[in-house]
């Protein structure tokens, strides 16, 4: 019998290389889509399976982590082995613009999928794995940061996460439900959200090497990050829950990079040397050889209390999962330029052919 899997947040970066992931090891496996005025299923499209084909493995299902009524409906039709919650706000500037929306969904969104399971007396057969974040640790207390160092989260959103990593803990502990939180550091794609600094480093460096832009405008250049790729992260989730007893865990690759490193070398990737001049708001990223300003600091992107550097160790994940990542940071940052150079050709091809290219990066 194949396993059957829910999936919060199919339609995001991690729901999509989940899904993925889960069908070629034969699962069936349900997502829960939110309803939109446009399509938002363009990461999840090349899965999609008419309904009334026999023998359909991937059903998408209309719903909101804000909306009791219907998780519950949800879970009772699907009846699921195992449930990953990957749905959130998951912009950690945006959660301060809208925090009570970021604690709605991110924190007792979360309390709706377990009290769900309750409710439906699942607790011993739905395993439950909750989408935490390096950005619990939020404020330095230790470096690197493992499973046991204290939380102190800097943002609507980290504080909303650890609500949610807490009530997980807690059914675990209450009423014995297979609950695990993944504590993931940043992981990146090609199909990362566009506003990520990643993504929009890599989707800048690839338009003004083609011409379609003059200027990358960015926030705090010193943040550092422990970047992974999301392909490797989300075998870490699906093997959190294949174990004897449920646990937490760390996802990392152990090493950190600062948002200029990750700005050269994708600048770097279509010849263009970067250096730096200026401090602070006025810093600037200047074409090496031409001259010409390429990237400019706005302060616009600064956060009201900005997390200032995570790195992770992965440790216990390595020991107990056997997990470890595959791709190198200089690896990440090809993979990312090359599709966006591929979509930028795409972009070019367009506008040579009197075609409006639009071009948002709020
Ligand atoms: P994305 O922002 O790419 O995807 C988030 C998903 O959640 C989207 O499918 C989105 O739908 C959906 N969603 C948002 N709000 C709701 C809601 N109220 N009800 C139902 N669905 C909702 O995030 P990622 O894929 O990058 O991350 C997946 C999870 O992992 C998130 O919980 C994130 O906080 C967490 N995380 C991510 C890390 C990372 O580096 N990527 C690191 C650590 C944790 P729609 O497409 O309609 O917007
Ligand atoms: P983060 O990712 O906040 O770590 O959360 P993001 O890519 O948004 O920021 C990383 C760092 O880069 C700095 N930065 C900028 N960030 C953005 N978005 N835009 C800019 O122009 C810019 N300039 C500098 C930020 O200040 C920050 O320090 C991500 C999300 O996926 C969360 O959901 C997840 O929980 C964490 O990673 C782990």
């Amino acid at each position: 019998m194949s396993k059957v899997a829910l999936i919060t947040g199919i339609t995001g970066q991690d729901g999509a290389y989940l899904a993925e992931f889960l069908l070629s090891k034969g699962y069936i496996v349900h997502g829960i889509k939110r309803r939109a005025s446009s399509f938002n299923t363009e990461r999840i499209d090349h899965l999609y399976q008419d309904r009334h084909s026999s023998n359909v493995r991937f059903t998408l299902h209309y719903g909101d982590l804000t909306d009791s009524t219907n998780i519950i409906r949800i879970i009772q039709d699907v009846q699921p082995d195992e449930i990953y919650n990957l749905a959130a706000q998951s912009h950690v500037q945006v959660s301060f613009e809208t925090p009570e929306y970021t604690a709605n969904s991110d924190a007792i969104g979360t309390l709706r999928l377990l009290e769900a399971l309750r409710i439906l007396g699942l607790e011993k057969k739905t395993r439950f794995y909750q989408a935490s974040t390096s950005e619990l640790f939020g404020k330095v207390q230790e470096i690197p940061q493992r499973e046991t160092t204290p939380f102190y989260p800097r943002s609507p959103y980290g504080v909303a996460k650890m609500y949610a990593y807490w009530i997980t803990v807690n059914y675990r502990e209450a009423y014995g439900i297979y609950g695990c939180n993944g504590i993931l550091f940043n992981h990146e794609s090609p199909i990362r959200g566009e506003t990520f600094v990643t993504r929009k480093i890599t989707r800048a460096a690839a338009r003004i090497h083609m011409g379609l832009q003059e200027k990358l405008f960015l926030g705090n250049l010193d943040a550092k990050r422990d970047w992974g790729f999301a392909g490797d992260f989300v075998q870490a989730m699906w093997l959190m829950l294949q174990q004897e007893q449920p646990d937490d865990y760390v996802i990392a690759t152990g090493e950190t990079h600062s948002v200029r490193e990750f700005t050269e070398l994708a600048f770097a990737h279509v010849g263009i040397p970067l250096r730096w001049s200026g401090q602070g708001v006025d810093e600037k990223g200047i074409h090496g050889e031409t001259g010409k300003v390429l990237v400019e600091v706005d302060r616009r992107y600064f956060r009201p209390t900005e997390v200032d550097i995570l790195l992770g160790d992965p440790s216990k994940a390595r020991n107990e999962l056997k997990w470890q990542p595959t791709v190198t940071f200089p690896e990440l940052v090809t993979l990312m330029m090359t599709e966006d150079l591929k979509r930028v050709q795409r972009d070019v091809l367009c506008q040579n052919h009197g075609f409006d290219v639009k071009h948002n990066d709020e």
